[in-house]
C-alpha cells in the first residue's frame, strides 16, 4: 500500500477541515480539471482509503462527468431527513438512534457464482479501487427528493474485481442485521436483513455506485456506514446501506420491501412519473429543503437519467416491471 493519506483525528488541523462551502469550490475546480483535458480524471494510482472516524476528510476523491449541476441539499438535510429503518421507522430515527454505532470492525462477504469470494475485511474491500464525487438527484418512493454529493467507487470496478462467472446474472445485497447495536431490527417493520438486488447490467451500469462518503467527508452512520449502494435513477429503497454481503446469483434475489409489499414495490423500481404507486401519485416530488410552500416540480423519468440507463430496459413492460 503506498504511504497515504491516513490521518488521525488529532491529525486534522481544523483548517483542513473542508466546509461545505470549500468542498464545493474544490468539485468545481475538480469538473473544471476534466473538462478542459486535465489530467485528474486519468490519474488512478492511489488506493482508496477510508479513515475510521466521524467527518473525516476522504482522500484523493477525484471529480466525476456524471454529476449533476444542480445546487446539493445542505449537509443537514442529507443527514437528517433519512429512511433507515433498522434505527427506527421515523425520518429523524436515524440522525436520533444510530449516533453511537461503530462502523468498524467491519467485513463483506463476497460469495455465489464469482472467481474470487471470500470475507474481507473493509479496508481489504474498497482498497484496489478510487473514490469519485458523484453528486446525484435522489428520488424516494415517498415523493420526495434530495441532490446528495456522494463520494463512492463505481460498482462495476469492484464487480470486475470479483471475476463473476457466466452464470452470475443478478448481484445481490444484504446489510448487518445486528439487534444490539439496532434498535428497529425489533420491529417486524420490514423482512430483515433488509436486502436489495440488481442485475448485472444495472449492477455495471457506469451511474451505479457504492458510497462511502458524502460532501467529502466520512459517511455518517444514518446514511449507511461504511459502505451503502447509490443507483440514482431508481426509487431510494433500492439503495441498501450498512453492507456486509455482496452475492452472485443466478436467479432474480429478494428485495425486503418486495417480500413486504410486493404489490407496491417491484424489483426494478425505477423512477417513473407514468406508473403511480398504489396509494399514491408518482407525477411530481417536494425537493427537501425548498420551503413548505415551494410548489412540487415534476418528477422525470428515470429520474432524469434515461440517458444512460433507458436502454436497459427497451424490452420491458415498464408498467408490468414497476
Ligand atoms: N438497510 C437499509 N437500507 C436502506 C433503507 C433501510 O431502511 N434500511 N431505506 C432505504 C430508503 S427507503 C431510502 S429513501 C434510502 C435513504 O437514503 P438516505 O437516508 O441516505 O437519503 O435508503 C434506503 N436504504
Ligand atoms: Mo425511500
Amino acid at each position: 500500500m503506498p504511504a497515504v493519506l491516513i490521518k488521525k483525528p488529532a491529525d486534522i488541523r481544523p483548517s483542513e477541515i473542508t466546509s461545505e462551502r470549500n468542498y464545493l469550490n474544490r468539485r468545481d475546480f475538480l469538473r473544471v480539471g476534466a473538462v478542459t483535458g486535465g489530467s485528474i480524471l486519468a490519474s488512478s494510482a492511489l488506493a482508496a482509503v477510508v479513515p475510521d472516524s466521524r467527518r473525516a476528510k476522504l482522500p484523493d476523491v477525484r471529480g466525476s462527468e456524471f454529476s449533476t449541476d444542480e445546487a446539493p441539499n445542505s449537509y443537514e438535510d442529507v443527514t437528517t431527513y433519512n429512511n433507515y429503518y433498522e434505527f427506527g421507522t421515523g425520518k429523524s430515527d436515524p440522525f436520533e438512534n444510530a449516533q453511537d454505532f461503530e462502523p468498524r470492525p467491519w467485513s463483506i462477504t463476497v460469495d455465489g457464482h464469482a472467481e474470487k469470494t471470500g470475507t474481507f475485511d473493509f479496508e481489504d474491500f474498497i482498497k484496489p479501487f478510487d473514490l469519485e464525487d458523484r453528486i446525484y438527484r435522489m428520488r424516494c418512493v415517498e415523493a420526495w427528493s434530495m441532490v446528495i454529493p456522494w463520494v463512492g467507487i463505481s460498482l462495476a470496478e469492484i464487480v470486475k474485481h470479483f471475476k463473476p462467472t457466466s452464470k452470475a446474472k443478478y448481484v445481490a445485497f444484504e446489510t448487518v442485521n445486528d439487534r444490539s447495536r439496532m434498535p428497529g431490527l425489533r420491529r417486524r417493520s420490514l423482512d430483515w436483513p433488509y436486502r436489495e438486488g440488481l442485475t448485472m447490467a444495472e449492477a455495471t451500469n457506469p451511474l451505479t455506485i457504492l458510497a462511502v462518503g458524502l460532501y467529502g467527508e466520512v459517511l455518517p452512520n444514518q446514511n449507511g456506514a461504511p459502505i451503502r449502494l447509490v443507483v440514482p435513477w431508481k426509487y431510494g429503497f433500492k439503495g441498501i446501506k450498512g453492507i456486509v454481503r455482496m452475492s452472485f446469483t443466478e436467479q432474480q434475489p429478494d428485495s425486503s420491501w418486495n417480500l413486504s409489499q410486493p404489490r407496491e414495490y417491484g424489483f426494478y423500481a425505477n423512477v417513473n412519473p407514468n406508473v403511480d404507486h398504489p396509494r399514491w401519485s408518482q407525477a411530481r416530488e417536494r425537493r427537501i429543503g425548498s420551503g413548505l410552500f415551494a410548489s412540487k416540480q415534476p418528477t422525470l423519468m428515470f429520474n432524469g437519467y434515461g440517458e444512460q440507463v433507458a436502454h436497459l430496459y427497451k424490452n420491458l413492460d415498464l408498467r408490468r416491471y414497476y
